[in-house]
């Protein structure tokens, strides 16, 4: 007996264990200002957290939100500070081969903060995908596809101008599936944006919208009939309440897609009982990480609600992570949208992405499958070269 235990502690202390945590806030610009109901979106900050294990393997993941806290209860800046204060101490020493032990752990000394454990658990994943050669993918039970059709989004503000970026976008054959966001303006501005810019594609491209819950049930009645008479295929959380989006549901002929009401397997369970959707859009930031948007997505599955792949406009490291994830799902009826490092004027890997043929290809190489340029990010990193130089200069 005290034999076999010491040995169990031996072969235990063989594990690579967390060594440090570390956390860079990156600020990029975007393409062109991006707007929403809820904000406008100048750049975008990627809150990158390292995670150093004793073996040597350092995997990272993603932390990003949508103009600060305008989205959510979450901020690239608060995600740093609570990894930095609460998470770290929490996981260094442990095992970092053993994942879902270690978020456990985490989950009992922190609550909430879902955006910052997506992070964390991207970084464990990728560093021992790394550490065995296997992919996240392969980690998370297996990928059942390489490529994953993406949405691009039309948020200019300026009909004339999301038009001609649709039309360059069919031309380069990077994206037919076009989701508009509306909802800052009103009901007969939306509509006839809506209207244009379908009339302009015709059969060429999907049209869809997302409101981010601007409308009132009321305007949403009037709203959704529009939509539906414009060619809109899809509306996304068009109100803030399940009980209404359930009521337009049923109401309503056109999909009736969730997004902020979906904050991980219980809300989604709590969602699909109503039902309060006929499609999920899945994040793995809003889930609180990869496998708990799996358990979303097979609750989506259980209660015949379709699949889509979202996105919190996250940089190559979130998105490629959402991508392994999405993968793995067994449905995904109405593709992904994991369009975010192409609204970003910077590239940070080594390797571009790619893009083509209107999809994105899954990485096969070992973790994510991508290689951070490490002197692009300290160019920019808050306080970092770029600051230094704009200083000096
Ligand atoms: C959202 O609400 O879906 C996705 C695309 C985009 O432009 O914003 C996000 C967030
Ligand atoms: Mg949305």
């Amino acid at each position: 007996m005290k034999t076999s235990s010491t040995h169990l502690a031996l072969s235990a202390s063989l594990h690579p264990l967390v060594e440090r945590v570390e956390t860079i806030l990156v600020d990029l610009p975007t393409i062109r200002p991006h707007k929403l109901s809820v904000t406008t979106l100048n750049g975008q900050t990627l809150m990158l957290v390292k995670v150093h294990c004793s073996d040597g393997v350092v995997g990272i993941g993603e932390g990003t939100t949508i103009g600060g806290l305008a989205y959510g209860g979450e901020s690239p800046e608060g995600m740093k500070l609570a990894i930095d204060t609460y998470f770290a101490p929490v996981m260094v020493g442990q095992d970092a081969t053993r994942i879902r032990a270690l978020m456990t752990r985490v989950g009992k000394m922190v609550k909430d903060n879902r955006f910052a454990k997506n992070a964390i658990e991207t970084a464990l994943l990728d560093a021992h995908g790394k550490r065995i050669g296997q992919p996240v993918s392969e980690l998370l039970g297996g990928r059942l596809r390489d490529r994953l059709p993406v949405a691009w989004t039309l948020a200019s503000g300026d009909t004339a101008r999301d038009i001609a970026e649709a039309e360059k976008m069919l031309d380069l054959k990077r994206h037919k599936i076009f989701k508009l966001k509306i909802g800052a303006k009103s009901l007969s501005a939306d509509i006839a944006h809506v209207s244009a810019i379908k009339r302009a594609l015709g059969d060429r491209g999907a049209v869809r919208v997302d409101v981010n819950m601007a409308w009132s049930e009321t305007e949403a009645v009037y709203g959704m009939d529009a939509l539906a008479a414009a060619g809109c295929e899809l509306v996304e959380q068009p109100v803030a309440s399940s009980q209404a989006l359930s009521r337009l549901m049923h109401r309503f002929q056109v999909a009736l897609m969730a997004d902020e009401s979906l904050k991980g397997p219980e809300s989604a369970f709590e969602l699909a009982k109503i039902p309060g959707a006929d499609v999920f859009a899945v994040k793995i930031a809003q889930s609180g990480g990869l496998f708990n948007a799996q358990r979303v997505a097979s609750i989506a599955d259980a209660a015949g609600i379709e699949l889509y792949g979202g996105t919190m406009l996250e940089g190559a490291f979130g998105t490629i992570a959402s991508a392994h994830a999405f993968s793995t799902f067994e449905k995904l009826q109405w593709g992904t949208e994991l369009f975010g490092p192409l609204l970003l004027t910077e590239e940070i890997l080594i390797r571009p992405l790619d893009y083509s043929d209107f999809e994105l290809t899954v990485p096969d190489g070992p973790g994510l499958g991508i290689e951070l340029d490490e002197e692009r990010v300290a160019f920019f990193a808050r306080d970092g070269l770029r600051k230094t130089i704009s200083i000096v200069g």
